[in-house]
């Protein structure tokens, strides 16, 4: 297996051997919180497994890799001078310009001197008698603090396929989110990918116009929507930079961090006619929310859902000419369900004489062999497979590090069934820890950095209250959590989400609880109940 390029040997500093907080991942959640620790005058590290800053972005660098969220709104809101000075070039940025977007803001609050880099963390502990965490690395350093803070993101853990055989091919294999740094050129060559979520959709037509022929294998057809990407234009620019503050506002109490217009009818109370104009607007508007703010029930209604997914596919039908193939690419869950994509050609490259689509309901792959791939049916030779297969969703990463809280109590014990938190912040059993944007909040149902600010301002102030009280650690009750397990349960369960077999559901993973995992309720009265919280003394924890 090919990986990035992150072999370089670790960093050569010693961490301090105690700081006030320690935080893993220096994507935009760690960025953001090293830069507010330091204005608190508390001292930190950050530990990061990747050789620079960016997270996600640093990552994911599959080619036609881009955001599904409009660069001026996936963008830090906290500095006026970052938002006034920062040139976006794209509508829907790519991977590198994000990067160097996660990059600027690196050296502009000069972020680097305290994150250490090639450094993974393996495990950390809690002293009950000290109040403290002692958190190790994978270089045998171990550093304490009174505060723990996993920042390592909801798509950070990546995964192979469970497929027998995976070893045994010979020729060149990539996972999209650990893509070489120097790039993959699959000129002449014959190349399979697994996998049709957001990386292989965007991924699947630029190695279409390089690969001498691509055979995609899918398993569950994604909903896609052309992304409509382009150049900003200075004019839009300039007025998204002179209405800024409102923008963030609007953004900070809409549902998906996203000021969208709310819909005021159902889709079942209006005309054929007028729906299908209202989903043809959305349609070409280039946007992942579009279509689904357009009615009110679109996210509730099975029947309501129903016209827009016959939408898409008749959408789907009309730009693939291969009535199978279009057919095969139609997926049969409700619309918005799973994570739906945005994409530059997607459904146009089917066309293409050297795309060949293999519908795994019909024929499964069987194992991988040392040429490439066998189906129920045949064997297919590959110079290349690349694994577009995902991720341990939302839990991975957490879970993926030994955590030991109260009386040595480990997370993957208290998780067994699924993700317990209060808020998405923090869980019993493990005083002083927090999540950014963990399991029970928006997170992945929002834009991430609405809600990584939100969590960041909203832990820091708990710390700030702790220290100001002469406190020296919190912990939500057993009682607060459960009821806000189930009333993140309680919201899924109003809406369609559960009824796709999601990595929200954690369905990827075999053998992982069957949980919708995320806050559907919205970001604006998430935070709102967040604020509630703290406003009553931080109702639901125990404070000592
Ligand atoms: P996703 O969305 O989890 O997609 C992974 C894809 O890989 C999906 O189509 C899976 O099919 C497929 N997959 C996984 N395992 C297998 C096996 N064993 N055989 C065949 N196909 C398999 O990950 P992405 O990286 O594309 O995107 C993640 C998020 O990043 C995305 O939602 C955006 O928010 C950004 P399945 O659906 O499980 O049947």
């Amino acid at each position: 297996m090919s990986v990035s390029s992150n072999n370089q040997s670790s960093d050569p500093r010693t961490p301090p051997a105690s700081v006030d907080v320690v935080v893993v991942g220096a994507g935009f959640s760690g960025m953001y919180l090293l830069h507010r620790l330091r204005g608190m005058n508390l001292s930190a590290v950050v530990f990061e497994a990747g050789t620079d800053v960016g997270g996600t972005w640093y990552w994911n660098r599959y080619p036609g890799a881009r955001v599904d969220v409009e660069s001026l709104a996936y963008s830090y809101s906290f500095s006026e001078e970052l938002e006034q000075e920062y040139e976006w070039e794209e509508r829907y940025p790519t991977q590198p310009e994000i990067l160097r977007y996660a990059q600027h803001v690196a050296d502009r609050f000069d972020l680097r001197r305290d994150i250490y880099f090639r450094t993974r963390v393996t495990a950390a502990a809690y002293d009950e008698d000290e109040a403290t965490w002692t958190v190790r690395t994978e270089h045998g350093d171990a550093v304490t603090a009174r505060f723990f803070v996993m920042a390592t993101g909801c798509l950070s853990a990546s995964k192979l396929p469970e497929i027998p055989g995976l070893s045994r091919y010979r020729g060149a294999t990539y996972h999209t989110a650990h893509w070489p740094h120097e790039g993959v050129d699959f000129t002449g060559m014959r190349v399979g990918i697994i996998g049709t979520g957001s990386s292989g959709v965007q991924s699947i037509p630029v190695i279409a116009e390089q690969a001498a022929d691509l055979t995609v294998f899918q398993r569950t057809p994604a909903y896609s929507l052309p992304a409509r990407n382009r150049k900003l234009r200075p004019d839009e620019i300039a007025e998204m930079k002179a209405n800024y503050r409102a923008f963030r506002q609007a953004q900070r109490e809409s549902g998906f961090g996203l000021p969208t217009p709310i819909p005021t009818k159902s889709a079942l109370e209006v005309s054929e006619e007028e729906r299908n104009a209202v989903y043809e607007q959305a349609w070409e508007a280039g946007s992942l929310v579009a279509i689904l703010t357009a009615y009110t029930d679109l996210t509730t209604s099975q029947e309501a859902n129903d016209t827009a997914k016959a939408f898409v596919h008749r959408k789907i039908h009309e730009i693939v000419k291969d009535p199978q193939t279009a057919q095969d690419l139609c997926p049969d869950y409700p619309l918005g369900t799973k994570r739906p994509c945005l994409d530059t050609n997607y459904y146009e490259t089917y066309n293409r004489d050297n795309v060949h689509l293999v519908n795994l309901r019909r024929t499964p792959i069987v194992e991988i062999t040392e040429r490439g791939v066998r189906c129920s049916d045949r064997e297919y030779e590959f110079d290349a497979i690349v694994y577009a297969t995902g991720f341990d969703a939302m839990t991975g990463a957490l879970t993926n590090v030994d955590i030991r809280g109260k009386d040595g109590l480990s997370i993957k014990e208290a998780w067994h069934a699924g993700p317990r938190t209060y808020l998405g912040i923090a869980s019993a059993g493990f005083p002083n820890l927090f999540m950014i944007t963990g399991p029970g909040s928006p997170s992945v149902l929002s834009n991430m950095i609405v809600s990584i600010e939100q969590h960041v301002d909203w832990v820091l102030d708990a710390i700030d209250h702790l220290g100001r009280n002469g406190l020296k650690a919190m912990e939500p009750t057993l009682e607060a959590q459960d009821a806000w397990v189930d009333h993140v349960n309680e919201i899924a369960s109003y809406t369609l989400y559960p009824k796709a077999n999601s990595w929200c559901m954690g369905a990827n993973v075999p053998g992982k609880p069957r949980v919708f995992m995320p806050y559907a309720g919205g970001v604006g009265e998430y935070r709102k109940k967040c604020d509630e919280v703290a406003a009553r003394g931080y109702e639901g924890f125990v404070l000592s």
